[in-house]
């Protein structure tokens, strides 16, 4: 006995990790269908050792399935995501649509599971943003020991953060460069962003901040604790799969930087790679395919009484995206929802 789920956006590349991540982990599927828009109906995806037809999202009757995961960007989550909880079905959103909303939980299972239980107001729960959803991992545990005051964060974020067309770009602008008239202009992204790194991801505010550094204050004060201060500079760079964030983190008490190494490892979702030598750390590449949050570089900062430095390296589009809405599901299965 299991669920009844949905995959909305399943051929896009977050839709597919769901798919994949849903089999990988032998979440308890009794039916599953995979929705798209209209343009790319009937094009086929793979579910395990299964292969499903994707279906129309436009008058799908959600009606008898238990939880939608949404990967369907935010235009379309307005227009089909109240359609789908009416119906009954719980949707896991991926989107940044409801996280702000107060009656929607946002959640990161490692960090505050009880809050889906919220989830009745609206029959909606959100996914946080992929760059929050990695660091709130790693700041969780070291808050409840040392409680966090200060956070200030350099993301290296990955194009595919941006969708195919910007893993295209990168592809093929890293291609042109070697070959004379087969230079490739910059569309996705206002610069080139082969062989680059562009200091600027969503749009801009008025404060000069853009909206994703806005998104890992807001998303990491309703997260973990709204008391968090937090300054972030979010990058573009040329890495195809895989968030990476230099965290500074001043605390109300002093923490050892060796204690804090045991709290990491000791902490749901995080692998510590930390020696001090060449190699003793993780980067984008290794952490592909990946579940886990991988921290490195923990160190003391001794420009301030209470302060730590690390680094943080996540699968984007895991952690940061289609694991984490599939933990809520599983969550959802162990606290909330009755089986078949
Ligand atoms: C990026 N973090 O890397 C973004 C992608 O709010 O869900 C996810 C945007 C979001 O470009």
């Amino acid at each position: 006995m299991g669920y009844k789920v949905v995959v909305a956006g399943a051929t896009g590349n977050v839709g597919r990790e769901m798919l994949n991540i849903l089999a990988e982990r032998q979440f308890p599927v009794d039916e599953i269908a995979a929705l798209a828009s209209r343009r790319s109906l009937g094009t086929e995806v793979s579910f395990g050792d299964k292969t499903l037809k994707t279906k129309d999202i436009e008058g799908f009757d959600f009606s008898g399935y238990d939880i939608a995961l949404f990967a369907i960007g935010s235009e379309a989550t307005k227009k089909y995501a109240p359609i789908a909880a009416a119906q009954g079905c719980v949707v896991i959103d991926n989107s940044s649509l409801y996280r702000y909303d107060p009656d929607v939980p946002l959640v990161v299972p490692e960090v505050n599971p009880e809050a889906v239980d919220g989830y009745t107001k609206k029959n909606i729960i959100a996914n946080p943003n992929c760059s929050t959803a990695q660091m709130v991992v790693a700041l969780k545990p070291l808050h409840d020991r040392a409680k966090i005051k200060r956070v200030v964060v350099s993301t290296y974020q990955s194009v595919s953060g941006s969708g195919k067309d910007a893993i295209d770009e990168l592809w093929n602008q890293t291609k042109g460069m070697y070959v004379p008239g087969q230079e490739v202009d910059p569309k996705v992204y206002p610069k080139q962003i082969a062989f680059n790194v562009i200091p600027h991801i969503d749009v801009f505010l008025d404060d000069g901040s853009t909206k994703e550094e806005w998104k890992m204050v807001a998303e990491t004060k309703k997260i973990v604790d709204p008391s968090i201060k937090l300054t972030a500079t979010c990058v573009r760079v040329p890495v195809f799969v895989g968030h990476s964030e230099a965290i500074n983190i001043e605390f109300e008490e002093f923490l050892d930087e060796d204690e804090a190494r045991d709290i990491l490892r000791e902490a749901p979702g995080i692998l510590v790679v930390d020696k001090r030598e060449d190699g003793g750390y993780v980067t984008p590449v290794e952490c592909v395919g990946d579940f886990a949050t991988f921290i490195s570089r923990i160190r003391q900062d001794s420009t301030i009484e209470n302060g730590l430095n690390l680094w943080c390296v996540s699968d984007n589009l895991r952690k940061g995206a289609a694991l984490n809405a599939v933990q809520i599901a599983e969550t959802l299965g162990k606290r909330c929802l009755k089986k078949g």
